[in-house]
């Protein structure tokens, strides 16, 4: 839950378009405080601890009473104008909103169920007492269901695909995309798309954020949902965590320690650590922190142009010096080396086919470049690795064949190693990329 304030925070100096839609931007600084986003996150989270175990009229009159205690003891949190009415009203009835607050406070109700169904009824009630229109309602359920599902193991193309069919949000669009034109609008129908595609393409918890705070517009609420949504996926890391404990009051604070207490999961306990699953980002794989990314080289092993060139040009000369020592490489094998100046510990050199559509070697031997890179990785007891679209640039593998082979590689070899934890990473270079990975993906 954490993640939620945490987004709340980072995003707040941006709100109302005051930010300049870029990623790059100081994490924590004087503004980042927390607004009616946490404060209404922590009041959901005491009602639904509260009131566990009762009845559906139980669970809404704690909501009420909780989210008016809290709302009331913090009037300046920047609440709507039609929600600070219901917060000072005594019965207040709901207002058929779809305002984004129904989304942004829901969180709690992701963590504290151990079934979906109770996930999604639950959120929906959190929704009901004032955002009663079936957006609103949508947006909660939405958040709820994609944390439930993110920590219970679900790969993103596994969200992406529920959160579609099951609430008919249109997730086709990359941040990229949706960031030239996105600006402040507070309804879930807005909102929820653009969380998920921060969500979707981000690396690690705080790249989430970063995402959500780079598409403008209603940033903290963005940020906030998408947060939410990252540290069931990826675990906070605890520095981050920290900054945002000490922005809390010491009565919130205790709410959120019970709440952890209660879901017996600290902040960086998120599933990663302890899944293996596949995940799709579009990025630049020399930037990423995983354990090793693997480099789709030559056979000489002594670099190249597309992603081997840029491998090499972040690694360094050093790295070039000990792939001289592997004396190349075959075609559908891999070798190891260090990541010298890379964020990853190693780098997995493999080999791909260069494609050619009478040679039916080349399916086998592309399949047999992403089993030996993860072999390998296991070998060295790694557990997270990033793989470029091996053979889709120079080598010439269309783009939907080779995203099927990597996918049933990948899958088949996590099917095969059931006890070994490991994250696969497919970096795509770009969107068009990511649009037939996750295309391929549903085919899985
Ligand atoms: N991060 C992630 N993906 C990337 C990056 C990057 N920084 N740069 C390119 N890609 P290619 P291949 C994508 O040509 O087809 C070299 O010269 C790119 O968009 O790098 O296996 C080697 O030395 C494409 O989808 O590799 C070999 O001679 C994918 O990475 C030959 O190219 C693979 O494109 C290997 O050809």
């Amino acid at each position: 839950m954490i993640g939620a304030m945490l987004g709340d925070m980072i995003g707040a100096p941006y709100e109302f378009d005051r930010g300049d839609k870029t990623k790059n931007f100081p994490l924590f600084g004087r503004g980042n405080n927390f607004t009616d986003d946490s404060v209404m996150t922590i009041a959901v989270a005491e009602a639904l601890m509260n009131a566990r175990g009762k009845s559906d009229d139980g669970i809404r009159a704690a909501l009420v009473r909780s989210m008016q205690k809290w709302g009331r003891r913090y009037p300046d949190a920047g609440y709507g104008g039609r929600f600070i009415r219901w917060l000072f009203t005594e019965n207040p009835m709901p207002n058929n909103s779809f305002g984004n607050g129904s989304a942004m406070r829901a969180s709690a109700a992701g963590w504290l169920f151990d079934d979906l169904e109770t996930t999604r009824h639950t959120a929906a009630l959190t929704a009901d007492v004032s955002h009663n229109h079936p957006e609103g309602i949508k947006g909660a359920e939405a958040t709820a269901a994609a944390i439930f599902l993110a920590r219970t193991g679900s790969s993103k193309a596994e969200i992406k695909a529920y959160i579609e069919r099951e609430f008919g949000y249109d997730l086709s669009r990359t941040c990229a995309e949706l960031r030239p034109t996105n600006r402040m609008d507070e309804t879930c129908q807005v909102t929820m798309p653009l969380v998920f595609a921060a969500f979707l393409e981000s690396t690690d918890f705080e790249d989430a954020v970063r995402n959500a705070v780079s598409l403008g517009g209603d940033t903290d609420t963005i940020a906030c949902i998408a947060g939410s949504i990252a540290e069931a996926f990826y675990g906070v890391p605890e520095d981050i965590a920290t900054e945002g404990r000490n922005r809390l009051p010491a009565d919130m604070l205790a709410v959120l320690e019970r709440f952890d207490a209660e879901t017996a999961r600290t902040a960086d306990s998120g599933s990663a650590s302890d899944k293996s699953r596949i995940s799709f980002v579009i990025g630049d794989i020399t930037q990423m922190n995983a354990d090793a990314i693997v480099n789709a080289a030559n056979k000489s092993l002594l670099g190249g142009s597309g992603v081997d060139g840029a491998i090499h040009r972040a690694a360094g000369p050093d790295l070039l010096e000990e792939c001289r020592k592997l004396h190349g490489c075959n075609t559908g094998e891999a070798k190891i080396t260090g990541g010298y100046r890379l964020k990853a510990k190693y780098v997995i050199h493999t080999v791909g086919p260069v494609y050619n559509a009478r040679d039916l070697q080349c399916e086998t031997l592309l399949h047999a470049c992403y089993v030996h890179s993860l072999d390998l990785a296991k070998q060295y007891h790694l557990h997270s690795v990033a793989f470029p679209a091996i053979s889709t640039g120079v080598y010439g593998y269309p783009k939907k064949e080779a995203a099927a082979v990597a996918l049933a590689a990948i899958s088949e070899w996590l099917s095969a190693h059931p006890d070994y934890s490991m994250d696969v990473i497919i970096v795509c270079y770009d969107a068009e990329m990511y649009g037939v990975y996750q295309s391929q993906a549903r085919f899985e």
